[in-house]
């Protein structure tokens, strides 16, 4: 597979595995001890994926891509939090040209197909160890893509919440070449200039974005807060238009539309 990448840095490591418990895990211990930028790890099967708050992520053998990465980039603290932004575009939109079929960002790290995720994204960022420094030492991008699972392969809980690329364009596809095209576009879109390229492709995002301009709740710790969603700032932060015209940004949450 490796041979196959022709990518500048992501995947000149490549590390893979039939099981394991979450590749983020995984290669968070390996970037605590150094590893380079774009080493890259992918699994068959995780036995503890995790999404955000430690919520967890399904990832049965032989249907999907669960796989990981070390990003060392160069970009103020601030705007970190646009990474996920940025990886969720370069995703979807290989997906889209891959499947034929549009698939849409939803705030701040899923892919989704008619409103049913299709594809996580969990960014783990380290803030450099040296004092006062304000850098990223590393951060641990993962990417969870459903890929053949049939209706029937979800749990029952995320009732219609959840989707695969078969249950999309209606075919068995191949995993192996889905993967080669994601790492060679995530090598292409992140690995050179990222810090000058956030606001193009924060842009892309947001003509990926159905929920940009509509009504939205967003749930925030104990609160949820009614608006508009009014753009994403450049740390890639959801701006919700309240209703006293005021303008809140937030950095974490969930959204929901309100219908
Ligand atoms: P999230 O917190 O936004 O989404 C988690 C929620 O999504 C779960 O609570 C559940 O409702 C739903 N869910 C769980 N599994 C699936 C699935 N396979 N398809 C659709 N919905 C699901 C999203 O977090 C970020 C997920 C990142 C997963 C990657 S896989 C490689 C890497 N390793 C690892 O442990 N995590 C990442």
């Amino acid at each position: 597979m490796q041979a196959q990448l022709h990518t500048a840095v992501l995947g000149k490591r490549l590390i893979v595995f039939n099981r394991i418990t979450s590749t983020n895990d995984f290669l968070k211990r390996l970037a605590r001890r150094g590893a380079e930028a774009g080493t890259l790890v992918l699994a068959d099967q995780q036995t503890a994926g995790r999404g955000r708050l430690g919520r967890p992520w399904q990832s049965s053998p032989q249907v999907g891509l669960w796989f990981s990465f070390i990003l060392r980039p160069a970009v103020a603290l601030e705007n970190i939090g646009a990474l996920p932004l940025a990886i969720a575009v370069v995703v979807a939109e290989t997906l889209s040209s891959l499947g034929g079929q549009p698939f849409a960002v939803k705030w701040p790290n899923d892919i989704l197909w008619q409103q049913r995720k299709v594809c996580g994204i969990l960014c783990e960022a380290q803030i450099s160890p040296v004092l006062d420094s304000h850098a990223v030492d590393y951060i641990v991008a993962g990417i969870g893509v459903n890929v053949n699972q049939h209706e029937r392969d979800f749990h029952s809980a995320w009732g219609g919440r959840a989707a695969s690329l078969a249950i999309a364009t209606g075919k068995i596809l191949d995993r192996q070449k889905i993967f080669l095209e994601l790492v060679r576009q995530l090598d292409a879109g992140l690995f050179e200039n990222l810090a000058k390229n956030i606001p193009l492709l924060l842009w892309r995002w947001r003509a990926l974005c159905p929920n940009l301009g509509k009504r939205v709740n967003l749930r925030h710790a104990q609160e949820t807060v009614a608006g508009i969603f009014e753009d994403i700032g450049a740390g890639g932060e959801l701006i919700l238009r309240l209703a006293d015209g005021q303008c809140r940004a937030f950095a974490a949450g969930e959204v929901s539309l309100v219908k």
